[in-house]
């Protein structure tokens, strides 16, 4: 009886087939339990004697039972073991390369058309005070630009720049131009990128924030046609040898006179031409160079910029990028979507 017992623990399988072995000897209903409480029916010497039996049987049982669970534990570690084993041979998971994102690249490009020319590139803070980004530039207290609903303002106190600190999202690059001629000297070219906010409503060619690169040329004898052949260069370095750079008069109050120019654009799928306009640009006011002498005399620095030429420039990288590539809705760019970021792998 003991050693069909022993072999029903030695067969079981598995810790289940164990465990079920178990309650079938020695569970409530088991067969063991049941002949231990019919001992008492039993005459009392035949009692003592088949009690001790089945007290040892109980013993045998329960030290098999332990044995084959620890053989059967270690069975099924072994088996997980196996299965998990590390292959180093295996190929490893492919990591797709990241990329800067397509206005870094376009941006990365116009800086460094510039720096070929000699540019320096500066940077300009993006909450900037409303003196830089309007009063120092020509733009007077009662300028739309200056309203609440052109403008994220960060002080309650907007359009008064008369108020010390009063301070904005930079509405473009410009203030750079007062910020850079208020600490050094001239002549000097430099280029400014960066991010520009404007409250206004977005749509397919508009975006509440985009990116400019400012142009300021300063020195002695400066005149428009160094500013069309910077632009013309400009212009050859993204499209061609046989770009073609347009000037119309426009108004801007830091610029006199103003221009907005445009590049013959060819489009690659169609194959017709048009003007395209990319940005602002004219030579420095006298206004502005007033501004600044009077902010480097407050400052203890000499007034050296009455009687200086210059010119600037101001564009917007978005509608280079569109037209590049092309790329139909300006959203696109800042809505992070993975299809759309990395069409521009080739790229830096
Ligand atoms: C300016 O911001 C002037 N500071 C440019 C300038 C600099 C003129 C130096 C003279 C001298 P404007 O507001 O036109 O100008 O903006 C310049 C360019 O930014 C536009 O030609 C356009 O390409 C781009 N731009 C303007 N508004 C938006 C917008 N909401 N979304 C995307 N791009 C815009």
């Amino acid at each position: 009886m003991l050693e069909d017992w022993l072999q029903q623990i030695e067969e079981a399988s598995s810790l289940e087939a164990l465990e079920a072995a178990r309650v079938r000897l020695l569970g409530k209903k088991g067969e063991l339990t049941q002949k231990l409480k019919q001992l008492g029916k039993l005459p009392p010497e035949a009692r003592r004697e088949e009690g001790r039996r089945l007290n040892e049987a109980k013993r045998a049982l329960e030290a098999a039972i332990l044995t084959r669970r620890e053989a059967l534990k270690r069975e099924a570690l072994g088996a997980r073991l196996a299965q998990e084993a590390l292959d180093v041979t295996l190929p490893g998971l492919a990591f797709p390369p990241g990329n800067t994102h397509v206005l870094t690249q376009v941006l990365a490009e116009l800086v460094g058309i510039f720096q070929r020319m000699g540019y320096q590139a500066v940077l300009g803070p993006e909450a900037e005070e409303a003196f830089y980004n309007f009063d120092a530039l020509n733009i007077p207290e009662h300028h739309p630009a200056r309203d609440m609903h052109d403008t994220f303002w960060l002080t309650t106190t907007p359009k008064t720049s008369q108020i010390e600190g009063a301070k904005l999202l930079r509405t473009h690059t410009s203030p750079i131009q007062v910020r850079y001629m208020s600490q050094h000297t001239p002549p000097f070219k430099i280029v400014a990128p960066g991010k520009v906010f404007r409250h206004e409503a977005t749509d397919a060619t508009h975006e509440a924030m985009f990116h400019q690169l400012e142009g300021l040329v300063v020195g002695d004898n400066i005149t428009m046609a160094d500013l069309k052949g910077a632009l013309l260069a400009m212009a050859r370095a993204l499209y061609g040898p046989e770009a073609k750079v347009n000037f119309r008069p426009s108004y801007f109050p830091f610029v006199e006179p103003g221009v907005e120019f445009e590049v013959w654009w060819t489009n690659p799928k169609t194959g017709k031409g048009t003007w395209l306009e990319l940005g602002g640009a004219g030579m420095v006011h006298p206004e502005v160079f007033r501004a600044v002498d009077e902010l480097r005399r407050a400052k203890g620095l000499a007034p050296i910029y009455t009687g200086k030429t210059g010119f600037a420039f101001g564009l917007g990288v978005e509608r280079i990028a569109m037209l590049r590539y092309p790329i139909p809705d300006i959203r696109a760019f800042f809505q992070n979507r993975i299809p759309f970021l990395t069409q521009f792998r080739g790229g830096a």
